[in-house]
């Protein structure tokens, strides 16, 4: 380690005085502003956590649903999953080490976790379309060159497909080929072979609008389209040629609000869709005949594909076992659902794919979805083998039965939640189960629900357990959650720190709309027990 070289360059990225910042959900994120420090020193901390593991790793500059002028930054592992909770906790040293102690704590990191200062070291760089992500990507460049580390910078990608890139790169092409036309045509390809099932029963080509929340999203689903347009055309919106990313749309949006996204036309009853900044989130939606809104959230995208993989097992290998993982911001009426009549187990961890992938690797194929649209499917060695060997072995309709199972295992991003590949996989089965968005839509109704975002002045007061179910301090807080909540059926309400944004996210729901009083009152309970009087809802 050219220790002198690492100061030298260090001092082109200062940090500014007094900035502490966490590793949080999904990695640093802050004001754009002040990332620039925290960016090269990703770069350093990437070269070493390559060295330890004798892998790629990724390092992705984006800020994904948070609004433009914001940015950050996360770590991928060598199997495209997010970095792991010891490296979590050296990042975020490293992000608020002072200049002075930069060498030491380098030292420390590489210390405590075994690094072998010689090895090579590479590592992959993409990044989103935010004014700010370039100049910083060359700041992640710079921590990586100055320690000697090799690297190739993808550009303009979505989150999930540098997800998928390290996946490739580390499973040696097991995975899939690490280039944009690999992704392309890996998940293409499965998606036509699945979709010409279903249009042989005389279905039609399918059409879709989708709202690109003005992000990559745009840029890389217009470049993906003519691989697939056998069986899907995209409409697409906010396509980045005018509004600002995130902004009034977007799945973050539309998920919050409830509404649809500015900019978007919607005729009654069309299936409509949309992406969040970086394109790894989906939610699906439409108008009914009477004007109504109708969201189509995470956790019924989960139910639609576990019910059709369910189906499916049970056909061709009963023995496999499936699972569904959720967070505390899953509908009431989705756990009732899975558990009650679709017989899956459901699991619930902390917010964070992260949390919710490491669950679901414990099943043979384990369905995961953050209500948001955030999720993916990961299928264990072991299912992907038997499902393979079935494909082979069955005959008639159960050999049919494995081979969508085989095409479904390559069309989900097995690395990441990916709204482009979750789309491909929910348009496949819409088309191969003759649903309509409304029959999906019906498979259960949801409890009437709120979330809120409240600005208090120190977050990190409150702390919570129970897969953040309950909230532990401040102290009275909880227990005034409970008082509210007892009044109410089916309700349900609990209140946590954001890891992504310096707000404390309320979340209620309840049997009927008219209950949604509570939702304020948690708020106010909460801003007085936090000292935050001076704190507001935003929106
Ligand atoms: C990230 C995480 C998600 C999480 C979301 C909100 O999403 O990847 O798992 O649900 O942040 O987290 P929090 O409530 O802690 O702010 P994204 O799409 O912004 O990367």
């Amino acid at each position: 380690m050219d220790l002198d070289a690492i100061t030298k360059h260090s001092a082109l990225h200062i940090k500014p005085n007094g900035l502490i910042l966490q590793y949080g959900t999904a990695g640093f994120r802050a004001k754009a502003e002040h990332l620039d420090h925290v960016m090269f020193r990703m770069g350093l901390l990437a070269v070493l956590r390559s060295k330890q593991t004798k892998s790629t790793i990724g390092v992705m500059v984006t800020a994904s649903h948070n609004p433009e002028e914001d940015n950050g930054v996360k770590l991928i592992d060598p199997l495209g999953e997010m970095l792991a909770p010891s490296w979590e906790e050296h990042a975020t040293c490293l992000a608020n080490a002072e200049e002075q102690d930069m060498q030491r704590v380098l030292m420390d990191i590489s210390e405590k976790a075994a690094v072998d200062l010689q090895r090579k070291a590479f590592v992959v760089i993409g990044r989103d379309t935010r004014p700010s992500s370039e100049k910083l990507s060359q700041s992640v460049i710079d921590g990586i060159t100055v320690l000697g580390g090799q690297f190739h910078d993808y550009g303009l990608l979505t989150t999930p497909q540098l997800h998928y890139m390290v996946c490739c790169r580390n499973t040696h092409g097991g995975y899939g080929t690490a280039t944009i036309e690999g992704y392309y045509q890996k998940l293409s390809k499965a998606f036509v072979e699945l979709t010409k099932q279903a249009f042989c029963s005389g279905d039609e080509n399918r059409s879709l609008k989708v709202d690109c929340a003005n992000g990559i999203g745009a840029l890389k689903l217009r470049e993906m389209e003519h691989y697939f347009s056998q069986g899907l055309t995209v409409q697409l919106f906010n396509d980045g040629t005018k509004g600002k990313l995130n902004h009034l749309c977007g799945a973050d949006f539309v998920k919050s609000h409830q509404k649809p996204p500015q900019g978007m036309e919607m005729k009654s009853n069309e299936r409509c869709c949309s992406f969040d900044g970086d394109a790894d989130r989906i939610v699906y939606y439409y108008r009914d005949t009477d004007g109504q809104f109708h969201l189509i959230d995470g956790d019924k995208i989960a139910t639609l594909i576990s019910s059709f993989l369910k189906e499916l097992l049970l056909e061709v290998e009963e023995s496999l076992n499936i699972g569904v993982v959720q967070t505390a911001y899953a509908n009431g009426s989705s756990t009732r659902y899975l558990e009650e009549v679709m017989k899956v187990p459901v699991y619930c961890t902390k917010t964070g794919v992260k949390h919710l992938h490491h669950k679901a690797q414990e099943f043979d194929i384990g369905v995961y979805f953050e209500a948001n649209g955030h999720g993916t499917v990961l299928f264990s060695k072991a299912a992907e083998m038997k499902i393979k060997q079935l494909a082979e072995e069955l005959e008639d309709k159960k050999r049919k039965a494995a081979k969508m199972l085989e095409n479904m295992i390559n069309l989900f991003n097995q690395a990441a939640g990916d709204a482009i590949s979750d789309m491909l996989v929910i348009e496949a089965i819409l088309a191969l189960k003759g649903l309509t968005v409304q029959q999906w839509d019906a498979l259960y109704t949801d409890l009437p629900n709120r979330q809120l975002k409240v600005k208090v002045v120190d977050r990190q007061l409150i702390s919570t357990t129970d897969a953040e179910r309950r909230a532990v301090t401040p102290p009275g807080l909880q227990e005034a959650i409970d008082d509210l909540v007892k009044k109410y059926k089916l309700s349900r309400a609990f209140v946590r720190p954001s890891g992504t944004e310096d707000v404390v996210r309320v979340y209620a729901e309840a049997d009927s709309q008219a209950r949604f009083p509570m939702t304020s009152k948690c708020e106010r309970n909460l801003q007085w027990r936090t000292l935050g009087r001076t704190g507001k809802q935003i929106q």
